[in-house]
This record gives structure tokens, C-alpha cells and sequence, in this order.
């Protein structure tokens, strides 16, 4: 078999797993994401694995020596089914089971072509989805997976925005395939934006500085996801209905129109979650929390992370019957975590005043604080 024709053997084979997209490129190249400049202006937030990695993510070398190619594979996780935003709203990737675990068997099974086809062992690649120390968007751009839009997404001209990336970095040598648009290397950012900026007007609280740069210390899906403490209250209206993840800078784009359901062989739907209504998962019990949430990525959350999204939810809802649980979950909680957000929506909707005098037996300083800052507001 020629060499091309075992890369193609190799690209069809991959698809057959389920991956919708299968690109290469070689690594001889360092993809130009500012990773630098992006941690040395802090907009990292409090992922300090991304400053501790960053050496191996500029240089895949570090990850595999004599690494030569990258294959870069994508899956679609676009809906039709949820094509509007529920109330609250998650983030559309997480309304499956969590897809590190159900990508992960296909990832060991490609390892295996690689053993197949070409004799590769163990030693000669490495395999990521999201975790690992990998450029993810960078490499698939530059293997004309899609391009980059000035919202950072990877977008694919057949996927729209809906891609989960993942990575194989592989001592065998690819023929690389071409970046989507030849002035790929002038233009690394919004190569097929045209003149739209629609992501970056329509974000909520303005995470944007420069176009492709998003800080994550101003990003609803950091604050909901990732920070593990309170939300910043200056962040907090703009987080509106988001219960888990932001999409909106995704759900604007004009690409997103030729995105069609994708076959799902790697995913497992769980469109369920997204009819739970707020004031049942604001009385979600720790074994509720676990038997509703169980292999999604919002296990990871913990039950006091998406009790104190939720109630930021609430605060936004302007629903006052939600009054009466949020007073309970201000007043007895045992997470001062929890007691925070609560007194923050309570005062939002309205019941503050009643809820002030609890104040007095409150002894955890964050708590307090949102006491204070209420005091001061007014
Ligand atoms: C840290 C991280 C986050 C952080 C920081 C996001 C960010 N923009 O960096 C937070 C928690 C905020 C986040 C949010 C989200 N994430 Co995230 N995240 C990552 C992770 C682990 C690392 C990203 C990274 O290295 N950031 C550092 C910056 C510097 O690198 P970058 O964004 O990859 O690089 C871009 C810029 O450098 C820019 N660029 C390149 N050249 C140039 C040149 C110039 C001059 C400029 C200005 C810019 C520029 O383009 C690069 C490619 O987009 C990756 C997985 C991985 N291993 O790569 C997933 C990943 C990027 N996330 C993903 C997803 C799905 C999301 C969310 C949509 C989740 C959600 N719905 O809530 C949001 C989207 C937010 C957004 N608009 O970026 C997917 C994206 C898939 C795709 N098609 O692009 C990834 C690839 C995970 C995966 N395996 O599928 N994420
Ligand atoms: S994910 Fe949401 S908050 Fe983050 S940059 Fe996009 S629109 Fe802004
Ligand atoms: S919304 Fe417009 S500017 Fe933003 S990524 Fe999509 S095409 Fe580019």
C-alpha cells in the first residue's frame, strides 16, 4: 500500500470510530497562539495547570520526542433537538454524559489502527481529548479542521461551532493537510470572519479583549466551570440564565447555519437535564445530586458548585416564589459557599431586608461580605 493510500486507509478508519473529522499536520511548525502573552497578562484566571504546562504545550516534543505529525479529529455534538436555549440554560456540551469518558475508548481504539497500520507502539504517540498539554485549537487550525473565529472557537465550515476537539501526537509522518485558506499564516485570527463581530458585541460580560483572546477571569463558562469560590458580584447579572457553560458567543455565530446533527457514535445524549426546573435543583439533596448528575461533567461541580450557580440563576430570574428556598439555603446551609450566593439572590428579589437580621448570627467571613456589600449598596 502506498503511503497515501494508508493515510486515507487510516482517515477512514477513524471516521468509522466515530470521529467526524480526521486532519494532519505536521509538527515542524509551532502554531503562533499567544500562549505567552495570554498567561503573562493573567487571563488564565486561576488555571495555574495551564502556566505549569505551558512549556509542553508549545513544544509537543516535550509530550512525545521525535514527534513529527499531529491527527486531529473532531466530534459533533450539535442538536437539533435543543435548538432554542432552555431556562436555566446549559451549556450545550453538557447536556451529555461527560465527553472526556465517552471519546476516551475511541482514542484507545485509534491507538491500535496506529499498532495496526504502522507498527507503532505505546512510545510513538500520545492521545488527548481536552486534558492533555496540547494546542488544541491551534493544530487543528493549522490542519484545516476549521479556522479560527474572533470568538477563539475552532469553527468548521461543515460543523459550525460544535466540535470537541481531540489530539493524537504521533512520531509517524503524515502528509499534511491544508489550513482552510491560504493566508492562514498572516491571518491566524477570524480568517473567514469577514467583517462580523458579533461575538465579541454579544458577550455578556465583555471577556473579550482583543479579538480571538478571551480573558477567563471575565468568562461565564470560567466562573461557572472552572472557579471553584465565589463568582465576582460584578459578573454576576451578566451571567443571566447560564446555569453551567456559555454558549453565547458560540450560538451567534452566522457559521453555525451549515451545522448538521453529527452521528453521535462518541456521545450519549442527556437532553433530560435541560427540563429540570430551577427550583428543583435548588432542592437537590446530595444523593439526588448524584444520581441526576452522574457521569456528566457536572459531577466534577460538586452539588455546592451548582447550588451557587443556581442560585446566581435565581437572582436573575426575578421569581419571587423562589424566595422562601433561597432564604433556607441563605439562612441554613451548611456551605458558607452556598449561604453566600443565597444571600445575594435573596437581595436581589427583593427579600433582603427580612434576611438581614440573620446577619447578626452569621460568623463566616464570606458570608459576611455579602452582607456588607448589600449594606453598602444601599
Ligand atoms: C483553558 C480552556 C478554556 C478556558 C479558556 C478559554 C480560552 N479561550 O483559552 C475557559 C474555561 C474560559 C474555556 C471556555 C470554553 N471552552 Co475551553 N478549553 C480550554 C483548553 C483546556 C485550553 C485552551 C487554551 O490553551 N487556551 C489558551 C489560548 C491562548 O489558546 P487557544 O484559545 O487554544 O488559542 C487560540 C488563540 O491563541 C487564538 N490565536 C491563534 N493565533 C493567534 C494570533 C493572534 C494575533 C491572536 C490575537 C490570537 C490567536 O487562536 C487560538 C485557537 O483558537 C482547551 C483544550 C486544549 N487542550 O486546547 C479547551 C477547549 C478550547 N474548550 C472548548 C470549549 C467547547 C469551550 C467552551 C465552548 C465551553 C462552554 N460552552 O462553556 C468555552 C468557550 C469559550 C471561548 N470562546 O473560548 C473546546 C473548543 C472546541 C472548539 N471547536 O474550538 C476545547 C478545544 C476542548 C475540546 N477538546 O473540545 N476553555
Ligand atoms: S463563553 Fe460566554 S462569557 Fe465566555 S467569551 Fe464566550 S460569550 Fe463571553
Ligand atoms: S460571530 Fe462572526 S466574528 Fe464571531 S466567530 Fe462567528 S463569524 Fe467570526
Amino acid at each position: 500500500m502506498s503511503a497515501t493510500d494508508r493515510q486515507e486507509e487510516l482517515r477512514r478508519r477513524l471516521a468509522a470510530l466515530g470521529f467526524d473529522d480526521v486532519r494532519f499536520a505536521r509538527l515542524d511548525e509551532a502554531p503562533t497562539a499567544p500562549l505567552r502573552a495570554w498567561l503573562t497578562a493573567g487571563h488564565h484566571a486561576d488555571m495555574h495547570w495551564m502556566e505549569r504546562t505551558a512549556e509542553k504545550r508549545l513544544d509537543p516534543q516535550l509530550v512525545v520526542a521525535g514527534a513529527r505529525s499531529v491527527i486531529m479529529l473532531g466530534v459533533n455534538y450539535w442538536a437539533e433537538k435543543i435548538a432554542a436555549p432552555t431556562r436555566p440554560t446549559w451549556a450545550r456540551y453538557a447536556l451529555h454524559e461527560d465527553y472526556h469518558d465517552t471519546i476516551a475508548p475511541a482514542l484507545d481504539e485509534a491507538g491500535r489502527l496506529l499498532g495496526e497500520l504502522y507498527g507503532a507502539t505505546r512510545d510513538d504517540y500520545r492521545a488527548y481529548t481536552d486534558t492533555g498539554p496540547v494546542l488544541e485549537r491551534s493544530w487543528a487550525a493549522r490542519a484545516g479542521l476549521g479556522f479560527t473565529g474572533k470568538n477563539a472557537m475552532l469553527i468548521s465550515r461543515r460543523h459550525g461551532n460544535w466540535l470537541f476537539l481531540a489530539a493524537i501526537l504521533t512520531r509517524i509522518e503524515f502528509a499534511p493537510d491544508a489550513p482552510v485558506k491560504n493566508d492562514f499564516h498572516t491571518r491566524d485570527v477570524g480568517t473567514l470572519c469577514g467583517s462580523c463581530t458579533r461575538c465579541l458585541e454579544a458577550c455578556p460580560t465583555a471577556a473579550f479583549p482583543a479579538p480571538g483572546v478571551v480573558d477567563a477571569r471575565r468568562c461565564i463558562s470560567y466562573q461557572t466551570i472552572e472557579n471553584k469560590g465565589v463568582i465576582p458580584r460584578a459578573l454576576r447579572a451578566g451571567i443571566g440564565q447560564r446555569i453551567y457553560g456559555c454558549d453565547v458567543c458560540l450560538e451567534v455565530c452566522p457559521w453555525n447555519r451549515f451545522a448538521q446533527e453529527g452521528r453521535r457514535l462518541l456521545l450519549a445524549a442527556r437532553h433530560d437535564l435541560a427540563e429540570i426546573p430551577l427550583a428543583e435543583i435548588l432542592g437537590l439533596t446530595p444523593e439526588k445530586f448524584a444520581a441526576v448528575f452522574r457521569r456528566t461533567p457536572m459531577k466534577r461541580l460538586k452539588l455546592t458548585g451548582l447550588l451557587r450557580n443556581a442560585c446566581i440563576v435565581a437572582g436573575n430570574s426575578g421569581d419571587t416564589s423562589l424566595l422562601p428556598q433561597l432564604t433556607a439555603l441563605a439562612t441554613a446551609h451548611a456551605a458558607p459557599l452556598v449561604r453566600a450566593h443565597a444571600v445575594w439572590a435573596v437581595f436581589r428579589l427583593g427579600g433582603g431586608p427580612a434576611l438581614a437580621a440573620t446577619a447578626a448570627s452569621e460568623t463566616d467571613p464570606l458570608v459576611l461580605a455579602e452582607f456588607a456589600a448589600e449594606a453598602a449598596a444601599t
